[in-house]
């Protein structure tokens, strides 16, 4: 199996460049200056015709999407245990907390931190303040089922919905619905990024200072 991801230091590449890690497979990582619009270049849209990071490169064929290549990942590598089995009783909540995270959180956070390149700068503060809203009840969602299920989103193990679910924690550091000023979220992203992957991740991508 051969890998080529194209990311940015902390964006949405990050949980896909953590899974890699995470599994231990041999990959290729290239980084894209988003700060300098490197992936609006023409090369570049060939493999990513919205122009966002991350891409992937699966055995020579690029694909975009951060929760998709999670899931593909996860489905390519399957013993390591990212995901519930196909024929797990948890497979079926499994699916539906992935695709939650994927229409809720995520589309909330773009609109947060793009309100003003995306639409209308005019209208930013509303969009934003909408946004927040919706943050806010997906920390709900995660604190209810920390408190009922442990140590993980879906109960002990750890898996792919942590990994995306701490990057896009991690997002909201900046923001006045910040997940780490609730003390179950804090305590849950501060056992996560213990990882030996997270570490490896926050050395190849310069990141430090959260969520301590
Ligand atoms: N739905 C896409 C969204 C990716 C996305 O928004 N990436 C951001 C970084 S977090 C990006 O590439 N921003 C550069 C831009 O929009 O010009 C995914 O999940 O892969």
């Amino acid at each position: 199996m051969n890998y080529k991801l194209f990311y940015a230091p902390g964006t949405a590449s990050m949980a896909v460049h953590w899974m890699l890690i995470e599994l231990a497979v041999p990959f290729e990582a290239i980084p894209v200056d988003i700060s300098q619009g490197q992936q609006r270049d023409p090369e570049y849209l060939r493999l990513n015709p919205s122009g966002r990071v991350p891409t992937l490169i699966v055995d020579d064929v690029p694909y975009g999407e951060t929760v998709a290549l999670m899931m593909l990942l996860a489905e390519r590598h399957a013993a390591a245990g990212l995901m519930p089995d196909t024929n797990s009783p948890d497979r079926a909540e499994w699916l539906q907390l992935t695709i939650y995270i994927a229409n809720t959180l995520m589309p909330a956070m773009r609109d947060w931190l793009y309100a003003a390149k995306d639409g209308d700068p005019a209208g930013a503060d509303a969009v934003k303040a909408l946004a927040e809203r919706r943050i806010s009840s997906v920390w709900d969602n995660f604190e209810t089922r920390l408190e009922a299920k442990g140590d993980h989103l879906l109960g002990e193990r750890f898996g792919m919905v942590d990994m995306l679910a701490v990057m896009l924690m991690r997002w909201s550091r900046k923001m006045p619905c910040s997940a780490i000023d609730r003390p179950t979220l804090h305590q849950y992203a501060t056992q996560v990024t213990r990882r030996p992957s997270y570490i490896d991740l926050c050395d190849r991508e310069g990141l430090s200072g959260w969520p301590t």
